[in-house]
């Protein structure tokens, strides 16, 4: 089989014809889901690209986090990172962001301490970013750093290693929001820690109280809304730190209710049943909207690529249902070096997009109808329908519409590229 010959523009019309009625005896209009369904910024990040490595000499991740695998061809340095992500983007339909970590600053060479970083160290990002119309997201990296071996950071008892990690967190935040003045909204700024211990700790509130007073000193420096939005990020557990974790979700719960910015849910970091959807409507009633890290836990990791699972088009659900649009900020969290970087960046963010747009198609009320008349077993019966609706011919069109490879013809797209430019690096 050919992989770029599996569809023609014609078969993918005449499919799209017979769904588009299917939807519409349904009440559902396809040709506005794929309109809106396009629309939604999906922040990709940028870490997939060089297996969270970052451009500061470093060896990896650290932090309780790692990229596994030894797949040829990882970006070294910005222009191959932006070559890379600008050559994925054209695979993926829809609106894109791109999402930075501080450790990818560009400094000509010149060492400079992450509690330095200005915004000018980002001017490459920038430019490339109002070039490509692609607005940028930004996080502080506080790991893989010799201020974060002790596996601790902004909750440091060390008051030096506190105060540098502060000076970083601020440091980024001022980035945010100048990459959030430039490019018409907001850039959200995400502040994840590693902290916490690998065996029993002895003493669990310390930490949180020096994580507290440090999140709020660097918050307390005020920015107009139009350029930053603040979020925070929980974990249950990482590598080495099994035991304790200092943010974890009841502690960022009430930090971001209570304070009033964004929480940052990850799918893989919670309990390997415990999924995020059930947490949305909830958290919606208490924090000003969240940030969701879409993602997949698997075993101990809780970073491999996003697919099109159950978990994803729950939580993609959940979103569209409740018209939560304007107050959650959809982004990907995955980070995988055994195989190619590229599609993992095209399977991930076309996956998440294939959840929306499915979403979008749902008769959502027909099921809410049956609901509130206590009819379960129409809405049962409705449910399981639902899933077998030719829905591949509608996401088939929405690559069409958007000008991105249709079904698999994307992947061997990547393999010429791999070959031309990838296996040379
Ligand atoms: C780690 C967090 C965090 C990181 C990135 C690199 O468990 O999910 O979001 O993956 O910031
Ligand atoms: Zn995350």
């Amino acid at each position: 089989m050919k992989l770029n010959q599996v569809s023609s523009v014609e078969s993918v019309e005449n499919a799209y014809a017979l769904a588009k009625s299917a939807y519409a005896a349904l009440g559902v209009n396809t040709d506005k889901a794929i309109r809106s369904a396009l629309d939604i910024p999906i922040s990709i990040q940028c870490w997939q690209g060089d297996d969270v490595v970052g451009f500061e000499g470093s060896v990896g991740a650290g932090g309780g986090i790692i990229a596994t695998g030894n797949y040829p061809g990882r970006a070294r340095n910005g222009d191959e990172l932006r070559a890379d992500a600008e050559f994925a983007f054209s695979l993926i339909p829809g609106k894109k962001r791109f999402n930075l970590h501080s450790f990818y600053a560009e400094t000509d060479g010149k060492k400079v301490m992450r509690d330095e970083l200005e915004p000018e160290h980002f001017k490459k990002w920038l430019v490339w970013s109002k070039k490509k119309k692609i607005p940028l997201d930004f996080n502080p990296s506080l790991f893989a750093h010799p201020n974060a071996n002790s596996g601790f950071t902004l909750s440091s008892a060390d008051p030096k290693i506190r105060d540098f990690w502060i000076r970083h967190s601020k440091a980024s935040r001022k980035i945010a929001a100048e990459f959030g003045a430039n490019q018409n909204s907001p850039a959200v700024n995400n502040i994840w820690i590693p902290d916490g211990s690998k065996d029993i700790p002895a003493d669990r509130l310390s930490p949180r109280l020096r994580l507290m007073d440090a999140l709020d000193e660097i918050l307390a420096v005020k920015y107009n809304t139009d350029t930053i939005t603040d979020a925070v990020e929980s974990k249950l557990f990482g590598i080495g730190s099994e035991s304790y974790v200092v943010g974890s979700h009841e502690f960022y719960m009430g930090y971001a209710a209570s304070k009033k910015i964004r929480l940052c849910l990850d799918s893989g970091h919670f309990h390997p049943t415990e999924t995020l959807v059930d947490k949305v409507s909830a958290a919606m009633l208490f924090v000003p909207g969240l940030l969701i890290h879409f993602s997949r836990g698997v075993r101990w990791d809780s970073d491999h690529v996003a697919i099109y699972s159950d978990e994803l088009r729950d939580l993609c659900r959940e979103i569209i249902r409740h018209k939560f649009l304007d107050r959650v900020d959809i982004a990907l969290d995955f980070f995988d070096a055994s195989i190619n970087r590229i599609a993992a960046w095209s399977i991930g963010t076309r996956s998440l997009r294939k959840g929306l747009l499915e979403s979008l198609l749902e008769p959502y009320k027909l099921l809410t109808d049956a609901e509130k008349a206590g009819k379960y077993t129409e809405r049962l019966a409705l449910m399981e329908e639902l899933k077998t609706l030719p829905f591949q011919a509608v996401w088939d069109k929405l690559c069409l519409v958007d000008k991105v490879p249709v079904g698999m013809n994307w992947l061997s797209r990547v393999n010429q590229y791999e070959k031309e430019v990838l296996i040379n690096r």
